[in-house]
């Protein structure tokens, strides 16, 4: 059951796809008030409540013991003491053992706090704005609770198939041969590939929806070429727009008032990669058509995927801030400076970037009405994937297109994924990416990822390994790594016939995966989720932190530490471990209830078979290149049944928007002679 409160005059955000009518009841669940700062809802947590939730967050799968801020922002460095990541989700449930389990939802799309028991620890503090709508869904069970949840909010972007496969990025190939370098460097081990992302290196002065002619000359040609090898090439997309004269994006954009403007309408002046730019408006319906219209000139020359970058959007410094700040160091010019004055003028020059001031400098025509930034922040990085996903469906409307964006709010997992920002080469971040996958799903992000292997920081052989272990599972598959970082390519390090195992044991997943992901699609499920959802009666899985379950049939247990020659799982039923070092060797062995310490060496694979479960494992060709090697008639059946198992399996031509209909799934039952792998 689903009840909405609305406060104030709040804006249509678009997170909510279902019509409910407002409640005039009072809320029983939270104590919900109104004062002139905003709303607050306080609740008083049970020594048992878990908290499940918050999207794209710093922390554990279990948000409680510290509060976190959705108000979108370019953090490079997701230590645990940040408050903010790049996203805004606010949905929330509260999990309780003695009475039912409950969700919150707060569509304002403003800066929203949640005091998770930090100040005090079993309080939860949600304060947010004066106008917003808050709904809160009760059911029967967590699962119950996410599916009404994800109905309220629409079904989830469906990425095509190749974008299951393994992906290559790097911030800094340069040039048409530093990219079919990284295709050789795959393809020469025997390590298939579906896709080298394009980072702003591609552009012409990192203008948007331009490509640098000397570095990559006929462009168009080269991405066939990159076709014919089986590799998708994937362009970044900036928020901010050069200024430059005679160039046409900003031009008409000029010219059509399609930019966000200061106080006395003129275009606002904020400094990112290009060099002083502007900002489509995203939050106006006609600048938003006009941006995804842009698209279409790199899909006309072949491309068909995107990643949506700085959409906070992030301001290295506006040209007003600047000003200020270097008007006030200049009258600061003093010889006898004081350690005071000192710190004053470093923390004036650290705060020229992504400066809160900035974000009220600056607004928005919401169609006629004018909305400062600051209001409507988290909604910017969603509107700008909303422009280009709208605009997909009328530039190649049969056809899907690989779409992910940094920025996100809650609505815009009908348009694309996230991958989750910039991560470092840190073994706690491994640990992160696990913890946020289920927190994603429960938000509607089903196509999602972290940068395999981090984003910041060097790279080393081991850590590599086993955050592909863990990559392995996630819809996103996609190594990328920062400028200037130690070369990331797996084929970069040494034990690649390690590597190119880990990776084809992917592709012999994915059947599975890409299944499992449909299935969570259309049936408004999660493909991630956390133990607690699956055995709610279990008194332990609610503390289980760094497990998870993978669709319907597998738990995974990934390796993230250091040096670690194995770990700690908990099975919450009978199960069985299938360890693999390669596609072709495996070995399973059933495991009884409770804790066990598994001992997974550095190049294998380990995940745990659900009982009465199975999954299909594709048997690959000694070369195949990327996902159309899949032969759809040469599976194994991995499984654990008493007598039998059953899956049901979902495919379709990976391309179109013919998407198979329910009643064609196919059913497979196995009975336990007829499996091909088990114990
Ligand atoms: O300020 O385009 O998160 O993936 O490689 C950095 C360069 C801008 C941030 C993205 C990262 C990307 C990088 N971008």
């Amino acid at each position: 059951m689903i009840k909405k409160y609305v406060f104030g005059q709040p804006l249509e955000t678009g997170a909510a796809v279902l019509e409910i009518p407002a409640s005039t009841d009072t809320c029983s669940l939270m104590r919900l008030t109104q004062s002139e700062e905003g709303v607050s809802l306080f609740y008083r947590m049970e020594k048992e409540d878990v908290l499940y939730g918050l999207g794209e967050q710093v922390r554990g799968i279990n948000k409680r013991g510290f509060s976190y801020i959705s108000d979108a922002t370019d953090d490079p460095i997701h230590t645990e003491g940040k408050h903010s990541l790049y996203g805004g989700h606010n949905f929330l449930i509260i999990s309780r053992r003695h009475k039912p389990s409950f969700g919150i939802f707060i569509d304002n799309p403003g800066k929203t706090v949640f005091d998770a028991g930090e100040s005090k620890l079993d309080e939860l503090r949600i304060q947010t704005g004066c106008d917003c709508v808050i709904y809160t869904v009760e059911g029967e069970s967590l699962k119950e609770i996410a599916k009404q949840f994800r109905e309220l909010i629409g079904q989830s972007y469906i990425a095509p198939k190749w974008a299951f496969g393994y992906q290559q990025s790097r911030w800094g190939y340069e040039s048409a041969d530093d990219v079919r370098e990284a295709v050789s460097g795959h393809h020469g081990h025997g390590i298939p590939l579906d896709a080298v992302y394009l980072d702003i290196d591609y552009m012409e002065r990192y203008k948007d929806f331009t490509v640098d002619k000397e570095k990559f000359p006929d462009f168009p040609e080269f991405v066939s070429e990159m076709k014919e090898r089986g590799v998708h090439l994937v362009p970044i997309i900036d928020a901010g727009v050069k200024i430059e004269e005679g160039y046409p994006v900003y031009e008409e954009g000029v010219r059509e008032n399609y930019f966000c403007k200061d106080e006395n309408g003129n275009d606002f002046v904020a400094a990112v990669w290009p060099g002083k730019s502007l900002l489509p408006d995203m939050l106006n319906s006609k600048a938003r058509e006009w941006f995804g219209s842009k698209y279409k000139w790199l899909m006309d020359q072949g491309i068909d995927g995107f990643w949506n970058d700085m959409n906070e959007p992030a301001i290295f410094y506006s040209e007003v801030h600047l000003k200020k700040v270097m008007d006030e160091v200049i009258s600061m010019k003093d010889e006898n400076m004081g350690l005071h004055e000192f710190f004053h003028l470093k923390g004036l020059v650290e705060g020229l970037s992504n400066n809160p001031e900035d974000y009220r400098r600056f607004y928005h025509n919401m169609d006629g009405v004018k909305i400062r930034h600051d209001k409507v922040h988290n909604l910017y990085g969603c509107y700008m994937t909303k422009a280009a996903g709208e605009a997909f469906d009328k530039i190649a409307p049969d056809k899907r297109t690989l779409l992910f964006s940094r920025s996100s709010y809650i609505g815009m997992h009908r348009y694309g994924g996230i991958w989750t920002g910039d991560n470092a080469s840190w073994w706690n971040h491994l640990l992160l990416s696990i913890q946020q996958m289920p927190s994603l799903n429960l938000c509607g992000i089903l196509y999602a990822g972290s940068d395999i292997g981090g984003f910041g920081c060097d790279a080393t052989q081991d850590l590599l390994m086993r955050w592909l272990e863990f990559g392995i599972f996630t819809p996103l598959m996609r190594n990328h790594a920062a400028a200037g970082t130690r070369p990331q390519e797996v084929y970069q390090f040494e034990n690649i016939p390690d590597f190119r195992n880990i990776i084809r044991i992917r592709y012999g997943l994915l059947p599975y995966i890409y299944s499992e992901y449909m299935k969570a699609v259309f049936d408004h499920e999660m493909y991630f989720r956390p133990l607690a959802f699956d055995y709610p009666f279990d008194a332990h899985a609610p503390y289980v932190e760094d497990q998870l379950l993978a669709g319907e049939s597998i738990m995974i247990a990934p390796v993230y530490r250091q040096n670690a020659s194995g770990r700690y799982v908990y099975l919450p039923e009978e199960m069985m471990m299938v360890r693999m070092k390669s596609l072709e060797e495996k070995h399973c062995e059933v495991l009884k209830a409770g804790h066990h310490y598994v001992d997974i060496a550095l190049n294998e694979t380990v995940f745990f078979v659900k009982k009465n479960h199975m999954l299909p494992l594709a048997v690959l060709d000694d070369d195949i290149r990327n996902i159309s090697g899949i032969d759809k008639n040469r599976y194994e059946w991995v499984g654990f049944a008493e007598d039998k198992a059953e899956y049901v399996l979902y495919d379709d031509d990976g391309m179109s928007k013919n998407y198979t209909p329910k009643e064609q799934w196919t059913k497979v039952t196995r009975s336990v002679n007829e499996l091909d792998v088990t114990v």
